[in-house]
């Protein structure tokens, strides 16, 4: 069996190192030459526990190779891109350059699973890209599917095996074959259906957590007009049986939880009211940390230095795209440029690009940001930051987005 998969990032080189570790031979695609050449090397270009180990194994057993080339195969798994255009359409167009590498070597009775997160209609104008390509191919010798990945950045290797999937077929026949190929290394239930109804159970995923999100977002502003503890109001109403609300932070990182919903509102944006009112709570909660921290630049004992605590989307990873914390430091930093604003983020070496040449803003190790400065704004609840004494931040002007040192 030969599987090749398009596109070796965060999901794509986790599920062709799974799936050679299964002694399936796999041909990785990618063009971007540091990925194809750490991938030959049995490395891996990114930042995710355990992968190291199956990319090592599997180029080391002559089971996972990587090219620019796209190789003729069995099964072909499209792992690209999907971003956002500005009238937040997504962008196919990653997925057609994979179909047009995908085309010409099609003989007839391949697999294409698009994993790739896709707005609905998306796996039918793959399946339609590739047959006006080949019109001597039909649906039925053309085995078209959506699988969604589903899978949580620092725990890919241990949820590919153990998270439910759902598998879309543009016929039941490739849902069936693609189930059969995921069910060689995933160990938990997999789910047939339509590939429209796939594809959008994947945005209807991530929408449901960023509405509650935003439901936490909000509950933290109106709780600061009423001069109540968010953080105590959350976990005594989450003692009621049925209710469980989430975490308010900063706004919404990542590019999934932040980009999905928009595909929603794009395909039906007179319906997708509550979908996108709550992309634009979590989008404008960045703003209001940037007010509450200016409000405490203008006090009488501020000493002109903010520490800003983190800089990741979220907890105990380094990934900074998309993060709001980002945002929160570059503007602030570049509206308030007579203030001196000491950037800690324990699991970076230097600043990311949008925040580098900013003079008055500087990576700062935590301990001489925490002396430094009177204005403390966390922003990220890494685990670093959890041990700091109180008696650090006594007397200091404190924001604390996450809710980690009350
Ligand atoms: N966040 C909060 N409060 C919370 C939970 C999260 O403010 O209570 C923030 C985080 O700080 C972060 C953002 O939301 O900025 C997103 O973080 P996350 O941990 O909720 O999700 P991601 O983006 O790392 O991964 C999500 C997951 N989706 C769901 O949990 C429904 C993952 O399973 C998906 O595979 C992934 O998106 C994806 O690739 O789509």
């Amino acid at each position: 069996k030969e599987v090749a998969v398009i596109g070796l990032g965060y999901i794509g080189l986790p599920t062709a190192a799974i799936l050679a570790s299964k002694g399936i031979i796999v041909k990785g695609v990618d063009v971007t030459p540091r990925t194809v050449d750490a991938v030959n090397k049995g490395e891996v270009p990114f930042v995710e526990p355990a992968l190291g180990d199956f990319v090592a194994a599997a180029v080391e057993a002559g089971t996972l190779s990587a090219s620019f080339e796209t190789p003729e195969a069995e099964a072909y798994i499209v792992a690209v891109p999907t971003p956002f255009n500005a009238d937040y359409t997504a962008d196919l167009s990653y997925i057609e350059a994979a179909a047009d590498g995908i085309a010409p070597k099609l003989k007839g009775g391949e697999l294409v699973i698009l994993e790739s997160t896709s707005p609905p209609g998306a796996t039918q104008h793959l399946a339609d890209y590739l047959l006006a390509k080949r019109p001597d191919l039909t649906t039925e010798s053309l085995l078209v599917a959506h699988c969604p990945e589903r899978v949580l950045p620092g725990y890919v290797m241990e949820e590919l095996v153990t998270n439910d999937r759902i598998v879309g077929g543009i016929t039941v026949e490739a849902a069936e074959k693609a189930k059969a190929l995921y069910e060689t290394f995933c160990q938990a239930a997999i789910l047939t259906t339509d590939a429209k109804t796939a594809e959008m159970a994947k945005l209807v995923e991530n929408s449901y957590r960023d509405v509650n999100i935003a439901f936490a977002n909000e509950l933290s502003v109106i709780s600061d007009k009423l001069g109540i503890d968010v953080w105590e109001l959350i976990s005594l109403a989450n003692r009621h049986p049925r209710v469980n609300i989430l975490q308010p932070g900063p706004g919404v990182g990542g590019h999934c939880i932040a980009v999905d919903p928009w595909f929603i509102v794009s395909a039906a944006p007179e319906e997708s009211n509550l979908i996108r009112m709550a992309r634009n709570t979590n989008d404008a909660k960045p703003n209001w940390v940037i007010e509450k921290v200016e409000a405490a630049t203008k006090l009488d004992t501020f000493n002109g230095k903010v520490a800003v605590m983190g800089l990741a989307f979220k907890a105990n990873i380094d990934d900074m795209r998309e993060s709001p914390s980002i945002e929160i430091a570059r503007k602030l930093a570049l509206a308030n440029p007579t203030v001196e604003f000491l950037a800690v983020e324990p699991h970076v070496e230097a600043l990311p690009k949008k925040l580098d040449g900013i003079s008055n803003l500087v990576l700062t190790p935590m301990d001489e940001a925490l002396e430094a400065a009177n204005v403390i704004t966390l922003l990220v609840d890494h685990d670093q930051f959890k041990s700091v004494p109180a008696t650090t931040l006594a007397g200091k002007e404190v924001i604390d987005t996450r809710g980690l040192w009350r």
